[in-house]
């Protein structure tokens, strides 16, 4: 199989991806007017072979899959790359296919409901039909998108859904990746390969939902919050709606706030416009959203009912979670409701054995209990945007996020990539810019930011980002030297990644503290912003112990971590530093290197969610830094 075939795959794939769309993209929730249907459970799954296109030759997507061919059944939400036992599956690059008949009852047509069908994330590309018309297609993994699918359902019957997965990356996807020809013993092969150190999971990896709402609805609700000195809490919204009136009619949009104990609260609504879409909220001893430690009842969220009503359609009821508080940072703090935070955070992954990156609530309830266990306050969701019933435990929790991009390595800087680039960026901000966890935007994880084409890049993409949000910082993990980069000119925060002791001169740990608080200083000293460490780290394998500290035993992770500790002790002092993110949250999964045993093994966790020694040893430390600085 030549490459450009395996090209034409994708481009058949990603042809009809449009510009960046101005429908919302609102989590899918049940209420007086909506009704959610998951579409989660067994699919029918088939691999593309022995030609890539054989399902668009043969149009697989006009009968059920399994009157193609032999077809396994495969779990929604999983990686079916992980799955399987079939190396043939966990290796497979190109298309596969998935099917899934439900049933659309005819009270959803009685009731006029229009019916949207919603993906929360496919792995890399998909295109989608709905008894056998093309209804979505898709680029970049890791974030919903939508479409109403009313006029292509059939009512009181049963309905088919196929999709098409592309999981090939190439120099102009985000993240990028490459295709390599090899000769094997059958014949040649095609592999794909990355720069990136995690495994390019593939599949539908999060929830399938179809929902309702009227034929007038709310598209999209944007909130921005504040507030006084006597304690009002202020809440700006402005709310879209999705269907057009019928000429004389009219809306209106009225509000109700609710408190974390689902009882009205005491609140004024002062609108901006007749029809009531925008406006300010003003609540009454407001309770803020506070981090993890920072106050004794973090992660407070109100709830805001939106109902929109028309003359003559059924009104829409939308129930928004929403946290009452304030960002801000200077050139050498960041703070959270005007005080200054200290970030005490990990870098992590989607990633657990058999699932892959499929969406798991008891993992993601353990992970965040290991979190606060911890004392942890805050991660980035290194390197790519994480599910969303996982970005909702960070708000109810108070945990703050450093919410990243799917930008990985990259090392050309194309417009084609910009454009895709800058899209991912928009379509993570349209999901997430309501959550109070949100504390910045990652533009990228180490781009070859020495590149003389990276300043103009980069400044592009920091430009597009405040177009869509300038109540955020911007951030970004840097791994290029400080002298060559052109990148953290255009950051509000300065994120680095350093492996001192472990690819730079490994089992040397007394080399970390002054490379560590020199060159913290030094970012500072270049460019005048507040400065976090987002990457640091070493391997180790659970249960290996060696005396005198080795590499990638156990006793070697916890001593490279006492000597970052102690410049990040000494940099706490100097008044710019504003946090810490180890390297990794858990052990995960990575393509098959010779420097990888079974995976990258910087966990402070296991995979399976197991402590370490280095678990114990940073307990210690996130617990004392908590006392003292919350
Ligand atoms: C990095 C990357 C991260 C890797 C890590 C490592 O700099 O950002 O994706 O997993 O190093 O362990 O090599």
């Amino acid at each position: 199989m030549s490459a450009i075939m395996w090209c034409a795959t994708l481009v058949c794939i990603s042809a009809l991806v449009t510009c960046v769309s101005t429908a919302g993209i609102l989590y899918p929730r049940e209420s007086e007017s909506r009704e959610v249907k998951s579409l989660d459970g067994m699919w029918n799954f088939r691999l593309s072979l022995p030609d890539p296109l054989v399902g668009f030759k043969e149009r697989w997507y006009m009968k059920d899959l399994s009157k193609t061919g032999p077809v396994l059944q495969m779990p929604v939400p999983s990686s079916y790359n992980d799955v399987m036992v079939d190396k043939k599956i966990r290796d497979h690059v190109g298309l596969v296919w998935y099917d899934k008949s439900f049933f659309a009852p005819e009270s959803w047509r009685q009731q006029g409901y229009r019916v949207f069908l919603r993906f929360g994330s496919v792995n890399y590309a998909a295109q989608v039909w709905v008894n056998t018309h093309l209804v979505l297609n898709h680029e970049i993994g890791h974030l919903p998108f939508q479409r109403d699918i009313t006029a292509n359902l059939k009512f009181g019957r049963l309905n088919r859904i196929t999709v098409a997965v592309d999981n090939v990356l190439l120099a102009t996807t985000v993240p990028q990746g490459s295709l390599q020809n090899i000769s094997t013993n059958t014949g040649p092969k095609t592999i794909q390969t990355y720069t990136f150190d995690f495994f390019n999971y593939a599949g539908i990896h999060r929830s399938v939902f179809l929902y309702t709402t009227p034929v007038v609805y709310i598209d999209d609700v944007d909130v921005t919050t504040n507030y006084t000195e006597d304690s009002v809490g202020l809440i700006n919204y402005k709310i879209q709606y999705g269907g057009s009136l019928s000429s004389g009619e009219t809306l209106n949009c009225s509000i109700t706030v609710l408190n974390n104990e689902n009882v009205r609260e005491k609140f004024t609504v002062i609108t901006d416009d007749e029809e009531g879409l925008s406006g300010i909220i003003k609540i009454e001893n407001a309770k803020l959203w506070w981090p993890y430690l920072m106050h004794e009842e973090p992660g407070y969220m109100y709830t805001l009912e939106i109902r929109l009503s028309t003359t003559w359609n059924v009104d829409d009821v939308y129930r928004l979670p929403v946290g009452i508080r304030t960002i801000k940072w200077t050139n050498t703090a960041f703070l959270i409701n005007n005080k200054p935070a200290y970030l005490r955070g990990f870098g992590r992954h989607e990633d657990s054995d058999i699932r892959g990156k499929g969406m798991d609530y008891a993992l993601v309830t353990r992970d965040y209990d290991l979190i606060k266990w911890i004392g942890a306050n805050s991660y980035r969701t290194s390197h790519y945007p994480y599910a969303e019933e996982i970005m909702d435990f960070a708000d109810r929790h108070g945990i703050m996020i450093v919410d990243e991009c799917p930008s990985v390595d990259t090392d050309n800087f194309s417009d084609k990539l910009l454009k895709k680039h800058t899209t991912s960026l928009a379509e993570l901000i349209k999901r997430d810019k309501n959550r109070p966890s949100v504390i910045m935007w990652s533009i990228a994880n180490e781009p070859r930011s020495h590149h003389k084409e990276a300043d103009s890049y980069f400044k592009s993409v920091a430009i597009f980002v405040k177009t869509l949000d300038v109540l955020r910082p911007i951030t970004a993990a840097i791994a290029t030297e400080l002298d060559t980069d052109l990148l953290g000119q255009h950051l509000d925060i300065i994120g680095f990644n350093r492996y001192n002791a472990w690819y730079t001169l490994p089992g040397h740990t007394e080399i970390i503290q002054s490379r560590i608080e020199d060159e913290a200083a030094k970012w500072h000293a270049k460019h005048n912003k507040p400065v976090f460490m987002t990457e640091y780290g070493a391997d180790s394998y659970a249960g290996l112990h060696m005396s005198p500290s080795f590499v990638w035993s156990e006793e070697y992770q916890v001593e490279l971590m006492s000597e970052h500790f102690k410049a990040f002790d000494t940099l706490r002092t100097k008044n710019f530093f504003i946090g810490e993110m180890i390297w990794n949250f858990a052990d995960f999964k990575t393509e098959q290197t010779v420097t990888r045993v079974g995976g990258n093994k910087k966990g402070v966790f296991t995979r399976q969610r197991e402590p370490k020694s280095s678990a114990y040893h940073l307990r210690k430390r996130y617990w004392a830094l908590a006392n003292q600085l919350d």
